[in-house]
Formats: structure tokens, C-alpha cells, sequence
């Protein structure tokens, strides 16, 4: 999954996409690195991000949904407002990938009713403080019941289970421990029997562990979703297509091999 931000604050590349037809471009280009699903965003979700009204949100985000669908592309449209993901169902998005999983109200019934795939994410708090202080009794355990309660409450408004993702959400209301127990157990999460996503790509977990700026956080983050493919992760959500991409053909023919297929 590549990451397309249509956004003026998104922490690793606010601003490059702003316009529609530079986003157009750049989630072209990630196509053609190897991504098989366009992730579309027009909120950020960074800690300590301001929200974005539904109108503004649908400017940005609607007509790049629009021309990447109507070129057979999968797009993912990345909201937690079931207005936006409304519209970009209607746009032509595949997917709903949500931060929030489905809690804000109105919205399981739009995925519900749509027949899109829906990404069910674990987030504690809210962007703007979800940092300042996360804590939890056992950070899998607790994540993981979180995503059962969350897949039950999609299937008992008529989502079926093959239309379901679910991803522990690194970062998101998360210090560096916890994000590490996550990965490092990321088989807990993935004996749900829901395909899991991962998303590392960037972020202050890795720019903690290798004192790297946000730009320069690509071989950290390569290793980081290797790391979650060999616990179970069956998506990787980043910024660098062809990087990730090249590591998953070494990674694939190895298990080709070991497998002997
Ligand atoms: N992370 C971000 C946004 N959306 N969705 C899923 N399913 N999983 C994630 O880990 C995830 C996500 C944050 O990254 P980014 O889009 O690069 O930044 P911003 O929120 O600042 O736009």
C-alpha cells in the first residue's frame, strides 16, 4: 500500500501533494514502483494534528480517488468521516481505511452499505494527545481485544469478515515500548484470522531507534515491515514503494524456496 497525502501537514511529506495533479503524479508513480493499493488521505493524523472540516477534506482527496479509480487503480480512502467515505466509495474507492475503526457515528453503516474492504485500526485518544501520557495494562492483549470487539461490532452490522483488515496502529497513542511489543508479537494480532496491515513508515519509533530525521528513515522502515511480514502481516502501508518492494522479492523468493513452490 502506498501512502498518498493530500495534505499541507502530514509529518513526513506535508505539502508535496497538496495540489490534485501533484498527488495524481506521485500516487502514479508509486503504481508504478509496485503498489498495489493507493492509500489517499486528506486529514493528518500526526500527534498534535488540527482537524479538517468534511468540505475541505472531500476538495482534497475526491478528484485524485476519482482519476486513479477511473484508471483501474485500487484506492484506499483514508478518513474517519463517513461523509468523506461516502463520497470516495462513490468516487470509486475499494477501501476504507479508518484510524478511528468505524467508531465515529454513521460510519459502520456507510461501510456496511457500500460492499467496500474496511482497515479497522487501533488508536488510544485522539491525535491531538494521543501522545502526552498512552498507557495500557498489556499493550497486545489490550490492542488486540480492542480490534476483536471492533471486528464483531463490523460483523454484527452485516461486514463480513472477508472484507475486513485490522492493524495495531504503531504510533497512534503509543511509546516506543509499546510499538515494539506490538511488532514483536504481531502474531497475536494476526491469529484473529483477520488479515493484518502494518504501518511503520517514517515514523518516531524509527527515528528513535536509529537517530535518523524523518527523511531518512527508509532502510529503518524497510526493516521494520520485513519484520512484520515474517510475524504475519499481510499489508504494508509506506512511503517508499520501491524500496519495500524490492526487499519483499527477496523476502518471497526465500519463502518460495523454503516452502518449495
Ligand atoms: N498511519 C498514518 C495514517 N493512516 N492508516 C493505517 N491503517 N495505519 C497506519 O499506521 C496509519 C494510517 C500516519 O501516517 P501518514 O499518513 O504518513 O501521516 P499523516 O497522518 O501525518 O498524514
Amino acid at each position: 500500500m502506498g501512502i498518498v497525502n493530500t495534505t499541507p501537514d502530514s509529518f513526513s511529506d506535508g505539502g508535496v501533494c497538496f495540489d490534485a495533479d501533484a498527488a495524481i503524479g506521485h500516487a502514479l508513480k508509486l503504481a508504478k514502483d509496485g503498489a498495489d493499493i493507493l492509500d489517499v488521505g486528506g486529514e493528518s493524523t500526526r500527534p498534535g494534528a488540527q482537524p479538517v472540516a468534511v468540505a475541505e477534506e472531500m476538495r482534497r482527496v475526491l478528484p485524485v480517488v476519482a482519476a486513479l479509480a477511473e484508471r483501474g487503480l485500487v484506492v484506499s480512502i483514508d478518513t474517519r468521516k463517513p461523509e468523506v467515505m461516502q463520497a470516495a466509495i462513490e468516487a470509486g474507492a475499494a477501501l476504507v481505511n479508518d484510524v478511528a475503526a468505524l467508531r465515529a457515528p454513521g460510519a459502520l453503516d456507510v461501510a456496511a452499505g457500500s460492499g467496500a474492504a474496511v482497515c479497522l485500526m487501533h488508536m488510544q485518544g485522539e491525535p491531538g494527545s494521543m501522545q502526552h501520557a498512552p498507557a495500557y495494562a498489556d499493550v497486545v492483549e489490550d490492542v488486540r481485544c480492542f480490534l476483536q470487539e471492533r471486528i464483531a461490532a463490523c460483523e454484527a452490522a452485516g461486514i463480513a469478515r472477508e472484507r475486513m483488515l485490522i492493524d495495531p496502529g504503531f504510533g497512534f497513542g503509543k511509546t516506543l515500548a509499546h510499538n515494539l511489543a506490538l511488532l514483536a508479537r504481531l502474531d497475536r494480532i494476526a491469529d484473529l484470522g483477520v488479515p493484518v496491515l502494518a504501518g511503520m513508515s517514517r515514523k518516531a519509533m524509527l527515528g528513535m531507534l536509529t537517530g535518523r530525521d524523518v527523511h531518512a528513515r527508509e532502510f529503518a522502515g524497510v526493516a521494520a515491515h520485513l519484520v512484520a511480514v515474517a510475524r504475519g502481516a499481510r499489508i504494508v502501508r509506506v512511503h517508499d514503494v520501491a524500496a519495500m518492494r524490492d526487499a519483499l522479492a527477496v523476502w518471497n523468493a526465500l519463502e518460495e524456496t523454503r516452502n518449495g513452490t
